[in-house]
This record gives C-alpha cells, structure tokens and sequence, in this order.
C-alpha cells in the first residue's frame, strides 16, 4: 500500500494524464463517500469496494491501459497482508540464477522498489516496467483486475492474513504516518469500526479475500492463494510451492545446495528490515519511510492492540462472510 496518502494523480503521461483526471472526475462525483480515516479525502465506493481517490484513479488508468503478458506474475493482496514479504520472496526466487544473497537488488531497494505496483507504477509510468523480470503487484479487487490480466495466461499470487492482524497493522502504519505529517492521529475505535464495516483502503476486507478465493478454486492453474499464517509456519514449504507455480522450480541439485533456504533468509523480516535501505531509506515516489513497511512481522499481534470483545466482533464477521466458502481466517 504505497501511496494512498496522496490525493493528486501522480501522471508523468501528461496529455493522457489529463484526459483520465476529467473523465475520472466525472466519475468520482457520482460515487458514494466513506469516512476518510481523518485525511481530507474521503473514500470512495466503487463496484462495491472502498479506494482512496488517487487508487482509485490509478485502478481505472490501468483497466484501460495496462496489458498483461502471458509470461507475467501478478502478487494480489488486501493492503497489510504480507505484500512487501511476498513481493520479496517472488522476486529473489525469479532471479535467483542471476544473483544471490549477497548480490540481490533486494540487499540495497526495498522491495516495492524493485517489483513496480500496477496501480501507481504502471499505469503511470509504463517505462518504468522491466520485461526481464515479469513481476507486478496491486492491490485491486479481482473483479478490478484489467481484463487483459484475467483473458492471459499469467499467474496470479494472492497472498491474505488473518483480518486481526491486518487490521491493526494498517491502523498503526496509518497513524504513524499521521504523526509524522503532524496530523491528529485516527482513533482506533473510530477505524476499528470503519474497519469492521468495510471502509478502509480495497475494502470489505472479507469480500476483496473472497473474490480470489473462489476464483482460485475456479482456476487453480492460474491463481495460487496464499496465507501469511501459513507462510509463517513453513516458509521454505511455501517458496517451493511459489516457484512450481510460476514455473521455476527448484531442481534437485539447487534443494541439495540450500537454495530455497537461502531465498527465506534472505527475505526473512529479521534480514530485510536491518537493512540500512528499509531501515534508514525513503520510497522512491512519494518519500514515505520504508522502515515503515517492516513493523513487527509477527502472527498474533492484535493482541497487544484489541481488546477480547473487539477480536470476538472481527471473529464473528469473519465466520459470517466466510460460511460456506471453505476458507477459515
Ligand atoms: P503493504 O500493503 O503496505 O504493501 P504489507 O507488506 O502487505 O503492506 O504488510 C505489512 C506487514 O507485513 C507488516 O506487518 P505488521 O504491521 O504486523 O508488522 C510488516 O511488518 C510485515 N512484513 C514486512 N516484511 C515482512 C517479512 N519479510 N516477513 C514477514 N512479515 C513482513
């Protein structure tokens, strides 16, 4: 989740940038408004999920002028659900024949700079993709993905965490960055209830999961659906299972050497948030603190923030949306 803090588009295509920004605007002024989590915009309702404008914006430009390759590998995900972990994994596994742990980019970029996001990167700066690494991430709903994404052969990876988690994970980097613009900082219980209505960045959490889900169990071939509970667990089980999927498995001589073991180390969050980079280092576009983007990296932290009657709400709204899915959170 880069950049929803910024309410102007961020177009380098000027001419087209205009062009968008009028119909967007066209658009923008029918749709209902959310509470905006104490930042002047507010958000807004669009098929059925909540966006802030300039998301909102750059999810429209890319369903117009992204094209999806059949060679590429989109990371989804719900903001706060291990985005900055998977982006990390994918990319060290996809290049792994070109560098290794001590020559990865990912030893000196954070890795939202090193795999582009549709949304902001793409669809606003087309120059900026690199074709020999076919890695892209958003966060858009699948119904939101551009069409070209879901008529290709590309692969998609949707990574989500239990709502508890992501939850108090997107309020504290909320408030942290409120803090450092010297804004009033949201109350937690004012989010917490926008939260469990929905209204947050690519919300209803529970229907953006949803969505890849069944579509997952549509097309398996195309959609591996992960779980940052389930990551956690046995990372190494999961970046096999990552690099069968998007066709680069491990070979046996690679398993003898330690590869896969290699890779999770070295994106694990004890590694990558010591880097002087996500330590001391700023976004590329919008000066945002990538220390940021490496809090604790832990399952179960909503304990130290929500109380028992505010977990049993979000257990009980998980159960609810989820029944008769399949999926437990
Ligand atoms: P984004 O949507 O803004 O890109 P995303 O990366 O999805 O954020 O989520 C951030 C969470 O992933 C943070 O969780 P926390 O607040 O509960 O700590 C962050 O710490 C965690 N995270 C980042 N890197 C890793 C990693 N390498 N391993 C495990 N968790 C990580």
């Amino acid at each position: 989740m880069e950049s929803f803090f910024h309410s102007q588009p961020i177009s380098t295509e000027k001419e087209n940038g205009d062009l968008l920004s009028k119909s967007f605007q066209d658009i923008i002024s029918t749709l209902p408004k959310g509470n905006p989590w104490g930042f002047p915009d507010h958000f807004l309702q669009y098929h059925g999920f909540w966006h802030s404008s300039v998301f909102l914006q750059g999810i429209l430009s890319a369903q117009q002028q992204f094209q999806a390759q059949p060679a590429d590998i989109i990371l989804c995900s719900a903001p706060k659900t291990g985005t900055t972990w998977l982006k990390s994994l994918t990319y060290a596994t996809i290049t792994r024949t070109s560098y290794d742990d001590s020559t990865s980019p990912l030893l000196s970029k954070m890795p939202h700079d090193v795999v582009p996001f549709m949304e902001l990167d793409h669809a606003h700066f087309s120059t900026h993709r690199d074709l020999g690494i076919p890695v892209l991430a958003t966060h858009m709903p699948y119904s939101a993905l551009p069409k070209s994404v879901t008529d290709s052969g590309c692969k998609i990876v949707y990574i989500c965490r239990d709502p508890k988690d992501s939850f108090v994970s997107l309020y504290l980097f909320v408030s942290k960055h409120q803090k450092s613009e010297n804004m009033q900082t949201f109350n937690l219980d004012e989010a917490f209830e926008q939260f469990c209505r929905g209204v947050c960045w690519y919300g209803p959490y529970w229907d953006h999961v949803l969505e890849f889900w069944k579509a997952s169990l549509e097309h398996p071939d195309k959609i591996l659906f992960l779980k940052y509970e389930e990551m956690s667990d046995d990372t190494i089980l999961y970046v096999k299972r990552l690099a069968e999927f998007i066709g680069c498995p491990f070979s046996s001589e690679e398993e003898e050497k330690g590869v896969p073991e290699k890779i999770v180390k070295m994106c694990s969050f004890e590694n990558l948030s010591n880097l002087e980079v996500n330590k001391n280092g700023k976004h590329r576009v919008r000066g945002m603190e990538n220390a940021n983007y490496f809090r604790k990296g832990k399952v179960g932290d909503w304990e130290n923030w929500l109380t028992p009657e505010m977990a049993a709400r979000l257990d009980q709204i998980t159960m609810q949306k989820l029944s008769g899915s399949g999926l437990t959170l």
